[in-house]
């Protein structure tokens, strides 16, 4: 059986969760992904259509797709909905002018059917710079507790150390069991 066919097997018996990494360009996407499937910073570059990685915890299989976000790459975002079980969301804490541009981005994904069922994880990264915004200033200017339809946590973090990433991944797995 090919590569193909065999995930597509797995995702239809809900062994491999796909996951999908959003946000705005420079946010902090891809070098979380790598944290996440390598345990390491890697030099990145920005990401033109998209990364996928393939993790494994606790005998189960995450497929984390990295989307590019740059202006002309979001409206081809929604190609990536099917089967997402959480957004992913990335945000940069230091760029507070594109702040409103990501709440906009959040509400339309939110709105978009093939995503009525995922669970929502906002990544508040680069915590490390000062005076970043922090969790609380995210919460309030994404108007998170507005949303009533999703699972959503926000989560501090920093890739370049990994700080924050374990507590993100814990609560998505906490919520995969509830299911
Ligand atoms: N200070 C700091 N810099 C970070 C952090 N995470 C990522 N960066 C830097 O931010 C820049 C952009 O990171 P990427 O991971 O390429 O961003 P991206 O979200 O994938 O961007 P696109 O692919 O264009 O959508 C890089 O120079 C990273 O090293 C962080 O936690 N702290
Ligand atoms: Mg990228």
């Amino acid at each position: 059986m090919g590569i193909l066919s065999t995930r597509i097997g797995r995702l239809f018996n809900h062994q491999e969760h796909k996951f999908i990494i959003v946000g705005l360009d420079e946010a902090g996407k891809t070098t979380i992904l790598y944290q996440f499937s390598m345990n390491e910073v890697v030099h990145t570059s920005p990401t033109i259509g998209s990364n996928v990685e393939e993790i494994v915890i606790n005998n189960t299989r995450f497929l984390m797709w990295d989307i590019g976000g740059q202006g002309s790459l979001r409206s081809s975002w929604n190609t990536y909905y099917t089967n997402t079980e959480f957004v992913i969301v990335v945000v940069d804490s230091t760029d507070r002018e594109r702040i409103s541009v990501t709440r906009e981005e959040l509400y339309k994904m939110l709105a978009h059917e093939d995503l009525q069922k995922a669970g929502l994880l906002i990544f508040a990264n680069k915590q490390d710079v000062k005076e970043c915004m922090t969790v609380a200033e995210i919460s309030q200017f994404l108007k998170l507790t507005s949303i009533k339809d999703h699972q959503w946590h926000i989560q501090a973090c920093c890739a370049l150390t990994g700080e924050g990433l374990c507590q993100g991944l814990e609560w998505m797995m906490s919520r995969l069991k509830i299911r």
